[in-house]
């Protein structure tokens, strides 16, 4: 297994500032037509960060990754979101991060496309069996939730993905507890592999995956890395999570990858990865283990799903 670590980083890794494209609509060719992705420019500037990949993880197609998706507020089949959410408005975005902290703030995702960027291509585990390899753009979340000075109280961080019936119709299927909301515990949320993904492929992320800022935890699986957040609440209490309210016994508060301890109604031994033919061993903790297994210490990790 590789692992990079950011002193291993080459100044000749660092993506040269490209052009400041326009602040009108921004195309992308899909394979299946054209694909409406955020408005504000497309290119992000980004230097290369930490990613711990075997040497046969090789990133999925772009066409892969925005045409096989779950974003259950614009449908729940794997084609609807790509579908159905180009006509999302992220702008004006604001992002609030209030609760227990010294600082509670408000922030325009502008602000937040200033911050430093990476980027990170991490292993994606939906809990339905598949997988894949992405190439995020982000920052790490403990970059922003450090500036509001947690207090003592800030146990765990609760996630609010935006409401907008409007413009989301699978909101009308009423699948979920809408907002979706995710949450994680604190020490979870400042692990440096905790990423606020706000680009993929080196643009701007796509509406279907989560623009314009989105939530990713790369050892949990895929529905706790919620999409299109607008707000952060840290708290003292474990937050409600949509899944965990629509099936408890099925989707737990951790929901750490993990091949040794089953979905009720599959195994989660294997994986398909989108591409392939054969399925692959699902690795344990997503293949992290080494960074986040001390997490867990001493956690029943059948009991703590
Ligand atoms: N708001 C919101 N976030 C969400 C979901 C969703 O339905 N709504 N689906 C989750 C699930 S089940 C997965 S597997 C990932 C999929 O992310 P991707 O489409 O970018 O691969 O998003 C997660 N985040
Ligand atoms: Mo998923």
């Amino acid at each position: 297994m590789l692992i990079r670590h950011p002193e291993d980083i080459a100044p000749s890794e660092i993506t040269p500032l490209r052009t400041y494209l326009n602040r009108r609509q921004f195309m992308l060719a899909g394979a299946a037509g054209l694909l409406m992705a955020s408005d504000a420019f497309a290119a992000l500037s980004f230097k290369k960060g930490i990613s711990a990949l075997a040497a046969n993880d090789k990133p999925n197609s772009l066409n892969d990754i925005t045409h096989y998706n779950n974003y259950y507020e614009f449908g729940s089949d794997k084609a609807d979101p790509a579908q159905y959410a180009g006509v999302l408005k992220t702008r004006p975005w604001n992002v609030v991060v209030d609760g227990a902290v010294e600082k509670p703030r408000a922030f325009d995702i502008d602000t937040l496309l200033r911050m430093p960027l990476e980027e990170r291509i991490y292993r994606h585990r939906c809990v339905e069996g598949w997988s894949m390899v992405i190439p995020w753009v982000g920052f790490p979340l403990a970059a922003l939730l450090k500036q509001m000075k947690p207090t003592s109280k800030a146990r765990y961080v609760a996630f609010e993905t935006l409401s907008r019936p409007s413009e989301m119709p699978g909101m009308a299927e009423g699948l979920l507890a809408w907002p979706y909301r995710e949450g994680l515990r604190i020490d979870e949320a400042m692990h440096p592999l905790t990423l606020l993904a706000v680009g993929l492929y080196g643009n701007v992320l796509p509406n279907q995956n989560g623009a314009p800022i989105r939530l990713v935890v790369p050892w949990k699986y895929g529905f706790k890395s919620i999409k299109s957040i607008v707000r952060i609440h840290l708290t003292d209490t474990p937050p409600q999570t949509s899944w965990n309210l629509a099936a408890p016994n099925e989707y737990g508060f951790y929901s750490n990858v993990n091949p040794g301890v089953d979905h009720p109604r599959w195994s989660q031994a294997t994986e398909r990865r989108i591409g392939e033919f054969l399925r692959r061993p699902t690795l344990m903790f997503n293949g992290y283990g080494g960074q986040v297994a001390s997490l867990y210490q001493g956690m029943d990790l059948r009991k703590n799903f």
